[in-house]
């Protein structure tokens, strides 16, 4: 039953039971003051009839006949005699069986001091009964008050006919407020079963309790909550058993499955927290209609089946449009929505949140400062403490995470959260805490020229483990803090002793996920797609060379570009025989230098294109969008050659996902020597970006590489970034962080806390 329902059912209960008192009040008022008047009424009647008599009494006139007169009056149906009162109240004459009773009293104290001189009623309890008084002063013919005259009727009839109605009203008060109760709890009562019998069913189908069946059942809302985390937990379970008996892979490879199975082993009950700031499935709305999108990057590749593997939960900023719409009260959603199996909770931000701590801070002083390519970063105090603010609103939703049993595993995801370890550690001292840098740590040279750079750095060191792609960016990593920071570092087991702890800095080389995973198409489909493509874009017969990245300065665009231009000043006879494919992908767009960068970019294409296209050829193609998986798939296996120019990258996927593309094990890859995979593909062909010669001259020895070298150097490639995938990846780094030493480190501190307290 819906909340306002309920809440209207005993609204009406309550209105009904109100409108009933409020009756029964109305008409016991009005019984008594009609038999009220009609007493009034009588005495009134009986005093002026009586007045001339009266008079004379009072003047002490009264005949016999006059006294008989006034004692006929009593004991006629309910009047009981009268009384007179001189002006000063004592009594002068009343009916004998009054004798003895002070009604010239009664009336004065109850009226005032001195007589009244004005009519009255009232009700007493004299001589054991109940009466009514009516009281009106004698006037002489002067209008002289002489005394007051006094008629007393029994009341006694009035008094027992209230105490029966009051009965009765009482009686049928109580029974209509039962009849309400029953009628209440019956309807509650049948909605609640049907309520209770439809969560069955879900229980029984094995399905999580749907939203709406959980807003109708506030009670059970906890129990729903729970039987949606256990039956993901045994959803998943049940898959990873399933996956495994039916997987026939090599033994070296790993795969989800196999990923899954470690996963599990190693982090067996403990639950996994993993915080990053894009987030794995964006709610976005269009015309209505909510749709759910799985971003293509690594990193969500990496962790999707890490997280059902455990059932645990992912934190990240809830960026899609409709994202508040699905989440629920805690800000959670359960994932992938067919067959939830893993929460994701969101963290909201404003505008301004989003400029300081994303685009400012992060990408514009942490972002430059780590890619140390000549671009200055842009320091601005607003911005890194709008940073440190964002850092600590995650840190506070994690916190709501923790249990007071077991000690937390968390595995942070890239620069964007610097401080947050320091702040998850501040809150909870026996956290496991992992931060994965994605991005290149430069020599202590370039670092230290950041502002805040001992708060960065002090931040990172709450973490137990920091994690970069290159063995280079740990020992850069680990000099800047044995320079700025006092610590002792351990340089053989690459750990920095510190005051709050141990922190190991260790590489761990992303890769990519095999493309055969992606939901491809047959292969007919694909050759057609290549063909459809090839017609599309006017490619005609030429070669293609490819280029696929985010428009970024730290891809090497320009130097890029210039080496195309080079090369086909230096090899004319290449003009109208190659297509240079530039699948790029616009990227912090809100950010001017952005902005400026690719209006450069374009200038620059522009300007190859005029210079040596001709009517039906155009050296570049510059497609600027971001592709769909698929489309890149299908370019990385059109080209030829693939052109990575990168002037520093942590890793670079782009090249790894050219070599996993290569289903014929030919085509050629240049990489740049300044990316992080240069280290693992040694039969690339090496570039350095700024040697525009250099860069020429290899684009030209790829072209004209030999058929048989190009499938010996890619099978040796492919093999590389196979057997390394993601999955190996995210199987190291989980290893490291759930090993015993951060475990025992853990268990050290909450003892010391429990010694503490
Ligand atoms: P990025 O700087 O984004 O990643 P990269 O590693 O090349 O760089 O990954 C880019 C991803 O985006 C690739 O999967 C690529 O296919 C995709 N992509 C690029 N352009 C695209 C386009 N136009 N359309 C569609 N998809 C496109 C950061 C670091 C890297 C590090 C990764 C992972 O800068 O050094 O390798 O994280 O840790």
């Amino acid at each position: 039953m819906k909340r306002w329902y309920k809440t209207l059912l005993i609204l009406f209960a309550a209105l009904t039971m109100g409108a009933f008192v409020y009756l029964g009040w109305a008409w016991f008022s009005n019984e008594r003051s009609q038999l009220t008047d009609d007493l009034n009424r009588r005495a009134r009647i009986i005093a002026k009839s009586l007045n001339r008599t009266f008079v004379k009494a009072i003047k002490q006139e009264a005949s016999a006949h006059d006294i008989e007169v006034l004692e006929s009056i009593s004991e006629q149906g309910r009047t009981l005699g009268y009384f007179l009162c001189g002006v000063d109240g004592t009594p002068v004459l009343q009916t004998m069986i009054f004798e003895g009773v002070p009604y010239c009293e009664i009336i004065k104290t109850e009226r005032g001091e001195k007589i009244s001189q004005v009519e009255n009623f009232g009700f007493e309890r004299s001589a054991g009964s109940f009466v009514h008084i009516y009281s009106t002063p004698l006037l002489s013919k002067d209008k002289t008050v002489l005394g007051v005259a006094g008629i007393v009727h029994d009341a006694s009839y009035i008094h027992d006919q209230m105490k029966t109605a009051f009965l009765w009203m009482t009686l049928s008060m109580a029974l209509v407020a039962l009849l309400i109760s029953a009628a209440t709890y019956f309807v509650s009562r049948l909605i609640f079963q049907r309520s209770v019998n439809e969560f069955i069913s879900w229980v029984k189908e094995g399905n999580s309790v749907p939203k709406s069946v959980m807003s109708t059942l506030s009670l059970l809302k906890p129990v729903g909550r729970e039987f949606t985390r256990l039956n993901a937990k045994l959803r998943s379970a049940q898959q990873t058993a399933q996956e495994v008996s039916q997987s026939k892979t090599d033994e070296e490879l790993w795969t989800p499955v196999k990923l899954k199975a470690h996963v599990t082993s190693q982090i067996g009950e403990k639950k996994l927290i993993v915080v990053s700031n894009r987030e794995p499935y964006i709610h976005t709305k269009e015309k209505g209609v909510v749709h759910v999108m799985h971003p293509a990057s690594g990193l969500v590749t990496a962790l999707d089946p890490v997280l059902k593997a455990t059932s645990g939960l992912w934190i990240a900023h809830g960026s899609g449009n409709a994202d508040q719409d699905v989440v629920d009260e805690e800000n959670k959603v359960w994932v992938p929505e067919k067959a939830p199996i893993y929460q994701l909770k969101r963290v909201w931000l404003t505008k301004q949140e989003e400029e300081g701590y994303y685009y400012s801070f992060s990408n514009e002083v942490l972002w430059p400062l780590c890619h140390a390519t000549h671009e200055r970063p842009t320091f601005d105090d607003s911005a890194w403490t709008t940073y440190n603010r964002v850092n600590q609103k995650f840190c506070n939703c994690i916190a709501e995470e923790f249990s007071k049993k077991d000690s937390p595993h968390i595995l942070i995801q890239d620069y964007h959260f610097s401080v947050l370890p320091k702040m998850i550690r501040e809150k909870r001292n026996d956290a496991v805490i992992g931060l994965f840098w994605h991005i290149p740590w430069p020599i202590l040279e370039t670092f230290q020229i950041c502002p805040w750079k001992r708060e960065v750095l002090q931040g990172m060191l709450g973490a137990n483990i920091l994690g970069f792609h290159l063995s280079s960016y740990c020992n850069n990593f680990l000099n800047t803090v044995n320079a700025l920071l006092p610590v002792r570092i351990d340089w053989d087991r690459q750990a920095i002793i510190h005051e709050g702890g141990t922190t190991y800095v260790k590489p761990f080389p992303i890769s990519v996920q095999p493309w055969s995973e992606r939901n491809l198409p047959e292969e007919a489909t694909i050759q057609a797609d290549t063909e459809s493509w090839r017609q599309q874009l006017e490619l005609g017969k030429t070669r293609l060379v490819v280029s696929v990245d985010r428009l970024d300065y730290t891809k090497g665009f320009s130097e890029r570009l210039d080496a195309i231009k080079r090369f086909f000043e230096n090899n004319p006879a290449y003009c109208g025989k190659i297509t240079f494919v530039h699948l790029a992908a616009p990227s912090r767009t809100h950010i001017p230098r952005y902005r400026e960068f690719d209006d450069r970019i374009e200038k620059k294409v522009d300007d190859i294109n005029w210079t040596f296209g001709t009517e039906g050829w155009k050296p570049i193609l510059f497609l600027k969008e971001n592709h769909p998986p698929y489309k890149v798939y299908l370019f990385l296996r059109m080209a030829e050659v693939c052109l990575v120019s990168s002037l520093a990258d942590g890793m670079n996927l782009v090249a790894k996902e050219f070599i996993a593309a290569r289903e014929n094990n030919d085509g050629v890859l240049i990489l740049s020597e300044f990316a992080g995979a240069i280290l693992e593909l040694h039969d690339a062909l090496c570039v350095n970006p700024y040697a525009c010669q250099d860069f020429a001259e290899t684009i030209r020895i790829a072209l004209e590489m030999p058929h048989a070298q190009q499938v010996e150097r890619m099978t040796r490639l492919k093999k590389q970034v196979l057997t390394n995938n993601v999955y190996k990846w995210a199987s190291d780094l989980l290893t490291e962080l759930t090993h015993p030493v951060h475990a025992s480190q853990a268990t050290a501190t909450k003892t010391n806390l429990s010694k503490r307290s």
